[in-house]
């Protein structure tokens, strides 16, 4: 019997998962889940053929450099895939993947959930009740914002950033969005394209962020656009912490100019902008937009058949370069 080619994985992933690992691969499995050193990454790469990282991995250029030989593939259980640098991985001819569309329903479940709790502060009546500090109702008590009706700007109208809109529709909003090329329009399900950042904000009196993070994007939520945004706007994010200017943010959100944020993703997770635990309006998540039983069940078995089928020596499904 031929040996079971070795695959690193870096961090422990669903049971499901790692049952149909075994079987045909030997995986080499961190069973205390802790986040690898670039050292350790290269260490613990030796004698494998794949690597199976998360968006915790910062897979750079001389991190990839170090990699043995023997690696053919880097198959990210993620979608996203800034944490990989893909020209480096090309340059040494190892193919990389990524698991889009079975985490989208999951990723917009959260953008809502964020929207909603933002708008009608529902972390700080939590907190109320937890802490007893709840005397009494009051006609003026904890006022909200009203979701239902309002504008919607979209950023990024992919695959998360077009389920959102549909969720989003139940809630009768109307869609605006942005996206680096408009959508046909029957995709589109009457939402209003922009062409530029610019000319989505003024109508956006909820933001939802749904693009990837690339050069382009980085800080593309700064000072400037947000002055752009109507007052007591909404912003939400589950894309990449990078893609907003935190003190710019934190600055709109401390002076009032905007209603509220709600945040799943931050710049250097987990050690986020300590000021967004302090305000409060602020609605924060751990970085949990996939984070159900079936979508991270998804996510691993998608990552695997783009393993077997790298193996096998055929194309993989989501193969970025
Ligand atoms: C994942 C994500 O939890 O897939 C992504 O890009 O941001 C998250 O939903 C994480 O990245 C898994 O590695």
């Amino acid at each position: 019997m031929s040996k079971k080619p070795v695959v690193l994985v870096t961090r422990k992933l669903p049971a499901a998962v790692e049952t149909r690992l075994r079987q045909n691969y030997e995986p080499r499995l961190n069973q205390h889940d802790e986040v690898y050193t670039s050292d350790q990454l290269v260490e613990y790469a030796a004698g494998a053929e794949a690597i199976i990282p998360c968006h915790t991995e910062k897979l750079t250029a001389p991190v990839i450099a170090r990699l043995p030989d023997t690696i053919r593939a880097i198959t990210s259980f993620s979608v996203g895939f800034d944490h990989i640098d893909l020209t480096a991985a090309k340059s040494r001819g190892i193919i990389v993947t990524n698991t889009p569309d079975v985490l989208s329903d999951a990723t917009a479940e959260v953008a809502m959930l964020l929207l909603l709790g933002a708008a009608r502060r529902a972390h700080e009546g939590e907190a109320e009740i937890r802490t007893n500090s709840w005397r009494d109702w009051s006609a003026t008590y904890q006022l909200g914002l009203q979701v239902t009706g309002k504008r919607l700007g979209i950023i990024g109208m992919g695959r998360v950033g077009q389920i959102m809109a549909r969720r989003a529709r139940g809630f009768d909003m109307q869609i605006h969005y942005y996206n680096r090329n408009k959508l046909p329009t029957e995709l589109e399900c009457g939402a209003v394209y922009h062409a530029s950042v610019e000319s989505l904000l003024p109508h956006s009196e909820f933001l939802s962020i749904h693009c990837p993070a690339t050069p382009d994007t980085y800080h593309l939520l700064d000072a400037e656009r947000i002055a752009l945004l109507p007052d007591n706007a909404v912003v939400v994010n589950t894309a990449r912490g990078s893609v907003v200017d935190d003190e710019a943010l934190i600055a709109a959100l401390q002076s009032g100019r905007l209603f509220a944020a709600g945040l799943d993703v931050f710049n250097n997770e987990p050690a986020i902008h300590p000021t967004y635990r302090k305000l409060k309006n602020t609605f924060l998540l751990p970085h949990i937009g996939s984070a159900t039983r079936e979508t991270r069940d998804a996510m691993g078995f998608r990552a695997l058949d783009n393993l077997d089928a790298i193996m096998a020596g055929r194309e993989p499904r989501d193969r970025l370069v």
